[in-house]
């Protein structure tokens, strides 16, 4: 996906696509995102207003305005944590997750999606929505706009003052978080996005957004052999190319941590547990190349990131909420890597 060229705040860019496989008012999921060759086909975020640091835009960056719906389980939003996290905004920018399993959404309807925890109810690490008191992301979605009709995806950045979306795109949200809100940062020198680094970091997002953190879902979602071939065997050359890399230097980009290391953790820490099974990514396991999983080991351990990590969320999202691939939603028992073991990457660190 391209991060696309900064649109003027103080207009509500709001669009519709539709694929050409859906009807024009029905509720979809990723798993209707479907070519006629039976190849998984991802729609783009819709809501794509960014947060300035300039306070006379109209969504300045300002502590307590903005909240963050997130699921544990999905890698998309999950970058959009990390990013809080590293960044040291927890006290600025409040945060929900919903629960792990898609529920129907509305009576009477087949879609199903992202709910909230009710009040009282005992849900490890998802809460009831604190603001709208919404019982579905759909109806966040709602609010929103009521002339909405694509997916109701997580994450939803969310703006308390004027009661809308600003962006439910992660690879906008977590530029945002970079740069816009330094002035209430903990970590305000963190750059994951530096000047110097960014033509290398556009260029390795581009593939392993391409082929590894899209590339999972198109082998997942694949309804036919050959857009599964395809997709595993890009899938498999990316992992390739990323382990010989990260043989030679700490990150993906070079010896400092960068927006384009958060983006690959995210499905690395995903992919024995979930993707090797449920998305039949299983022609190598991810702790079989030593250094990718070393790698792996090494994000998960900086300060922050395992609280991103809720690996009971993510199992049961993706082995129950798909029953086209996992009909009875039965969650496999293993792997249970532990990621807090030690590893080996301080051996590039001068
Ligand atoms: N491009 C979006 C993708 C977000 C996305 O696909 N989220 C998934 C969860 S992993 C979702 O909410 N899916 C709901 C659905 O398909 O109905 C982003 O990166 O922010």
């Amino acid at each position: 996906m391209q991060f696309t060229s900064p649109v003027s705040a103080s207009r509500l860019v709001f669009s519709c696509s539709f694929s050409s496989s859906s009807s024009f008012k029905m509720a979809r999921s990723a798993l209707d995102e479907m070519t006629t060759s039976g190849a998984f086909n991802r729609t783009p975020s819709t809501f794509r207003n960014l947060i300035s640091k300039d306070k006379a835009s109209q969504f300045p960056a300002e502590s307590g305005r903005y909240h963050l719906y997130i699921s544990y389980a999905c890698p998309w939003a999950s970058r959009c944590l990390s990013f809080l996290k590293l960044k040291g905004l927890d006290s600025s920018i409040s945060y929900t997750s919903v629960k792990p399993i898609w529920e129907r959404t509305k009576e009477g309807e087949d879609h199903f999606g992202w709910v909230f925890s009710t009040p009282g109810a005992e849900e490890p690490a998802a809460d009831p929505d604190p603001l709208n008191g919404a019982r579905t992301a759909r109806e966040l979605y709602e609010i929103a706009s009521s002339a909405y009709t694509g997916k109701y995806t997580v994450p939803v950045l969310w703006d308390k003052k004027l009661k809308t979306i600003v962006n439910n795109e992660s690879a906008e949200i977590i530029r945002m978080f970079n740069t816009e809100f330094n002035d209430l940062a903990e970590k305000p020198d963190l750059d994951l996005y530096p000047a110097h680094l960014r033509p290398a970091i556009d260029e390795v997002n581009e593939w392993v957004y391409d082929s590894i953190n899209n590339g999972v879902y198109k082998c997942g979602f694949a309804k036919k052999q050959g857009p599964y071939d395809e997709a595993v065997e890009k899938l498999y050359q990316a992992l390739d190319k990323c382990e010989e890399i990260l043989s030679k230097q700490r990150y993906i980009c070079g010896d400092t941590l960068t927006e384009a290391d958060v983006r690959l953790f995210v499905t690395l820490i995903r992919f024995d547990e979930v993707y090797a099974v449920h998305f039949k990514c299983n022609k190598k396991l991810l702790h079989e190349y030593p250094n990718l999983f070393n790698y792996t080991k090494d994000i998960y351990q900086i300060p922050g990131m395992s609280s991103t990590v809720n690996m009971d969320h993510i199992k049961k999202h993706y082995y129950g909420s798909h029953p086209s691939i996992n009909p009875f939603g039965i969650i496999p028992a293993g792997p249970n890597i532990d990621y807090t073991s030690p590893h080996d990457r301080e051996r590039f660190s001068s």
